[in-house]
C-alpha cells in the first residue's frame, strides 16, 4: 500500500464493486462483510492466545475423528453466529458439524450457502504458529429456501466468491470474486480491513516446494519423482535448486504461495487413499484453487482439475497440488 494514498476499506472495496456494472450483488456483499466482521472476533480470540483461556482441546471431536481444539469450536460458533440471522443464507455448513447448519426459523432466508473450515491449521494453534480461516460462497439451488446436504454438493467452477483470513503476525483477508485476487490487511487499532493489495499474481515459475516429508514412503511414483528431482538440484534434471517450506498450515503455506510463488502438495499416498486424501473439497481445496486459478494459478489432484469435481459428499476429501502454474502442470503431468 502506498502510505501517502488514502486507505480503501474493504467495505468501500465492496460498495465499488457493487457499483461497477452490478458486479456484486448486495446480498453477496453483505455476507462477505460480515464474514469479514465474524474473522475480526476471531483474530482476537487467537490473539489472545494463553491469555484468553482458549488454548487446548476442546475435549471433543469432529465427523473426520479429529480431536477439536477450543478455538475450532469458538471460531465455528462466532461464523455461525455472525451469518445465520442476516437473511442472506440458506444454510452454513463446516469442517467442525457433521451436517449443515439450518437458518433458524425466525430468521429470513436467502440466494447464498456459506462453507467454511473455521479455523484451519489446528495442530498450529498451541505453539503460537499462524493459522486461518477458510470459506467458500455458493448460490443456493433455484426454489431452495432451507438447503440440504446435497444443495451444498456443487463443483468448485460454481463458487461465486472465496476467501481466507491468516491469523499471523498480522491477520490479513484474501478474497476473490471471481475477477482477481485482492488482499487486505486488519488495522488493529482502527478494527479494520484495509485494501494492501490488489490484482496478486503467482510467479509462473518457483523454486519452493511443500509437502510433508515425513510422507514420503506412502507417495505414489509421479509425487517420488517430482520432490526427488526437486531435491536433486542444480546437478539432477530440473537443473535448479530448490527450497522446502512447510507451515503445516494451509492458509499459511498457500498464502506464502500466492504471495511469492512456490508449490503446495497434499497428494494422495497409501495412508489417506481410502479416504481420498487429507484435505476437503467444498470449505479448503475448492476455496483455495478459486483463489489460486484467479492469481493466474493451477490447482490439481494430479489428474484432474479440482475446481470440475462433482463432489459426492459434504465432508470429502481429495488431493491438492497447488500454485505455480509451470510446476502445478509438471507434477500433474508426471500423473500421465
Ligand atoms: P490441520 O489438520 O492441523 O487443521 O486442514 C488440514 C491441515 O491442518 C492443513 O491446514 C495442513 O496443511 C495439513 O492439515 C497439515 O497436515 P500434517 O499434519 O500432515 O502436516
Amino acid at each position: 500500500m502506498n502510505p501517502s494514498k488514502k486507505p480503501i476499506f474493504l467495505t468501500q472495496f465492496l460498495i465499488e464493486e457493487q457499483r461497477s456494472a452490478g458486479k456484486l450483488q448486495p446480498n453477496l456483499r453483505l455476507l462477505l462483510e460480515v464474514v469479514a466482521r465474524a474473522c475480526k472476533r476471531i483474530s482476537i480470540a487467537v490473539g489472545k492466545g494463553a491469555l484468553g483461556g482458549v488454548l487446548g482441546d476442546a475435549g471433543t471431536g469432529n465427523i473426520q475423528g479429529e480431536a477439536q481444539k477450543k478455538l475450532d469450536v469458538i471460531s465455528n460458533e462466532i461464523l455461525l453466529e455472525a451469518n445465520e440471522w442476516g437473511g442472506h443464507l440458506a444454510g452454513l455448513a463446516s469442517e467442525e458439524m457433521d451436517h449443515p447448519h439450518a437458518i433458524p426459523d425466525q430468521y429470513p432466508k436467502g440466494g447464498y450457502l456459506l462453507l467454511f473450515d473455521p479455523l484451519d491449521g489446528s495442530s498450529n494453534i498451541d505453539v503460537n504458529v499462524s493459522v486461518g480461516t477458510i470459506f467458500s460462497v455458493l448460490r443456493v439451488p433455484e426454489g431452495v429456501t432451507q438447503a440440504s446436504e446435497a444443495d451444498f454438493l456443487q463443483p468448485g467452477v460454481k463458487q461465486v466468491a472465496a476467501g481466507y483470513c491468516v491469523y499471523g503476525p498480522s491477520t490479513t483477508m484474501v478474497l476473490t470474486l471471481g475477477k482477481g485476487v485482492h488482499q487486505f490487511t486488519l488495522d488493529r487499532e482502527l478494527g479494520s480491513f484495509v485494501l494492501t493489495q490488489r490484482d496478486m499474481m503467482i510467479p509462473e515459475d518457483t523454486q519452493e516446494f511443500s509437502i510433508n516429508m515425513s510422507n514420503q514412503r506412502f507417495w505414489e511414483e509421479p509425487v517420488k519423482r517430482y520432490i526427488d528431482e526437486c531435491v536433486a538440484g542444480k546437478s539432477g534434471p530440473r537443473g535448479k535448486d530448490f527450497n522446502m517450506r512447510w507451515v503445516a498450515s494451509m492458509v499459511a503455506d498457500v498464502h506464502r504461495i500466492i504471495t511469492r510463488g512456490g508449490i503446495f502438495m497434499y497428494p494422495i499416498d497409501s495412508k489417506t487413499k481410502a479416504q481420498g486424501g487429507k484435505l476437503r473439497l467444498l470449505y479448503e481445496a475448492n476455496p483455495m484453487s478459486m483463489i489460486i486459478e484467479q492469481a493466474g494459478g493451477a490447482a490439481t489432484t494430479g489428474r484432474e482439475r479440482i475446481m470440475d469435481l462433482q463432489p459426492s459428499k459434504l465432508h470429502q476429501r481429495v488431493p491438492v497440488i497447488m500454485g505455480s502454474k509451470n510446476e502445478v502442470e509438471l507434477a500433474t503431468q508426471y500423473h500421465g
